[in-house]
């Protein structure tokens, strides 16, 4: 069972690494259980510093999940690893991580979800569902429509992502969603908006 709330970290929207880790602690006291560490740089040594010390931190009550590298999420003793379509495939991060930890996968589209559905994923994130302005050169927008068509294509948890926020996340709940995925309507009051989300979703 997933949680409402996925929290995203994304190191770019951070302007130095003591914000974001005080992020992460002002989401961890609002009870989140779920946080995934993204950092599109390509700065791997400095990513695994971050996420070693988001490890530290945090605890063991989160479950850390490592964006596109399965290497870094093992070096920093995370709990899973989430990859999008041109990462590693499921088979390829099985191989690295085993078959204890979480793999999810991204889809955008209903055949991405059919085919992420008869993987060893142990979620599936679509999206985007809104407009977004935390991806660079995201797939077209699924809306709710999307949402719902997914859902009838898996079991598995599902968990949306783009564009949404405290407004419109009861909706994609209803539309089918697992759990809500989100990175900037976390970003300015992080305990607040989380425990909004909470109290929002139930
Ligand atoms: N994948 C699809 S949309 C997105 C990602 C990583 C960004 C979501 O960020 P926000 O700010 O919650 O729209
Ligand atoms: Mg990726």
């Amino acid at each position: 069972m997933l949680p409402r709330l996925y929290a995203i970290l994304d190191a770019s929207s951070f302007p130095d690494h003591e914000v974001l880790f005080a992020t992460a602690e002002e989401l961890l006291a609002a009870r989140v259980t779920l946080l995934q560490y993204r950092d599109k740089s390509g700065n791997a040594r400095r990513m695994l510093e971050q996420a070693r010390e988001l490890r530290r931190r945090l605890g063991g009550s989160v479950k850390l999940i490592m964006n596109d590298r399965s290497d870094l999420c093992l070096a920093a003793g995370f709990d899973g690893v989430h990859v999008g379509q041109e990462d590693l495939s499921p088979v390829g991060v099985r191989k690295v991580i085993g078959e204890r930890l979480w793999l999810g996968e991204s889809t955008h589209n209903p055949e991405q979800v059919k085919e992420a559905d008869r993987t060893s994923a142990d979620y599936i994130a679509i999206g985007p569902v809104f407009s977004t302005m935390s991806k660079a050169n995201p797939d077209p927008i699924i809306g709710l429509e999307g949402v719902r068509v997914a859902r009838t294509l898996t079991r598995k948890p599902l968990v949306a992502i783009g564009g949404i926020n405290r407004s419109n996340c009861l909706s994609v709940i209803e539309a089918g969603a697992d759990s809500v995925a989100v990175i900037s309507d976390l970003m300015r009051e992080p305990r607040k908006s989380a425990e909004d989300f909470f109290r929002i979703l139930g």
